[in-house]
């Protein structure tokens, strides 16, 4: 029933949704408005919407959910260690495959710089191990995003910290280009707040569109997106997977998301090429800005320079 529900949501063309990183219920179909939750009255798809219920916050909020909790394990500094408990407070030792993986660890700091996206090894135990992720001091957040075998799809979160002195970044400006280890990445398409946007994200490298992207994890690409204030976490899958007889290998990937409110958002595309992961990085904002924080819709705003280099600011 599970797996049905879910090839049919690939088929339509993967539409994410805070709180369901590999969706069940929240893999909608995309007609833009007004879908009608499986819930109640909301008119107003918002995250005072989802707020109503656990079930129904955006991910990787909590560190506990359903019975299931996230738990750091002491661990060698060049080691990041935990484990899931479940509702019989046990370790969870089985996990279901989700995007050739059973776990997928994604951590970055507070201030949303740092972003990894690791694939830690499970022991007999229930530990999960790996290379610590964690690039240097600060706040960070990890999250886990997983589903345990029998049960729903799950993003867990906690606050991880990593001593020593930390130079906060500010969030680098609304910017639609951005370059990572040689290739630029254009973005087109805003989210907008509680509806189903699409987002291309199209790869060149030496002003030559990439035609030949590799799937990774069993995708051209993956989009994780974080909300400031709170790191609200969204997983999103492309429009389309390689093989199907219509999607291309680059250079654009499109995906469907949708996020829960209005606000800011750093985007991180993950993308394969020449054997390598690479991981562009985008702040984009949806819907009506925060206070003092309006894109100007002409030219180059104070706030909203597109070439800004934001010195410093990449992935690590
Ligand atoms: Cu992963």
């Amino acid at each position: 029933m599970r797996t049905v529900t879910k090839l049919a949501g690939f088929a339509v063309g993967l539409a994410a949704v805070f709180g369901a990183a590999y969706g069940i219920g929240r893999v909608v179909d995309p007609a833009p408005v007004a879908e009608s939750r499986h819930d109640d009255a909301a008119a107003t798809p918002t995250a005072d919407e989802r707020g109503g219920t656990g079930d129904r916050l955006p991910g990787g909020l909590l560190v506990s959910e359903r019975g299931y909790t996230l738990e750091p394990l002491d661990a060698p500094a060049d080691e990041f260690a935990f484990r899931i408990t479940g509702p019989d407070g046990r370790p969870v030792i089985r996990y279901d495959v989700a995007h050739d993986k059973q776990m997928h660890l994604i951590v970055a700091r507070r201030d949303l710089s740092g972003f990894r996206h690791v694939h830690p090894e499970l022991a007999a135990d229930g530990t999960w191990r790996v290379d610590t992720p964690l690039a240097g001091p600060g706040q960070w957040r990890a999250f886990a995003d997983f589903t345990p075998t029998g049960g729903d799809p799950l993003t867990l979160g906690v606050d991880v910290t990593v001593p020593g002195v930390l130079t906060e970044r500010p969030l680098p400006a609304p910017t639609t280009s951005t370059t990572v280890d040689g290739y630029t990445v254009t973005l087109t398409g805003a989210p907008q707040p509680g509806r189903t946007s699409s987002l291309t994200l199209t790869v060149s490298r030496d002003g030559q569109p990439v035609t030949d992207l590799e799937p990774y994890l069993g995708a051209y690409g993956h989009l994780v997106a974080l909300r400031r204030g709170d790191l609200a976490y969204l997983h999103v899958h492309p429009d389309g997977t390689p093989g199907d007889g219509r999607t291309r290998p680059g250079p654009a990937v499109t995906f469907l998301a949708e996020v829960p409110s209005a606000g800011s958002y750093r985007l991180y595309l993950d993308f394969q090429h020449g054997g390598r992961v690479h991981t562009a990085e985008f702040t984009v904002v949806a819907g009506a800005a925060p206070t003092g924080d309006a894109p100007k819709p002409s030219g180059p705003a104070p706030t909203g320079g597109a070439d800004h280099g934001t010195p410093g600011h990449g992935h690590d």
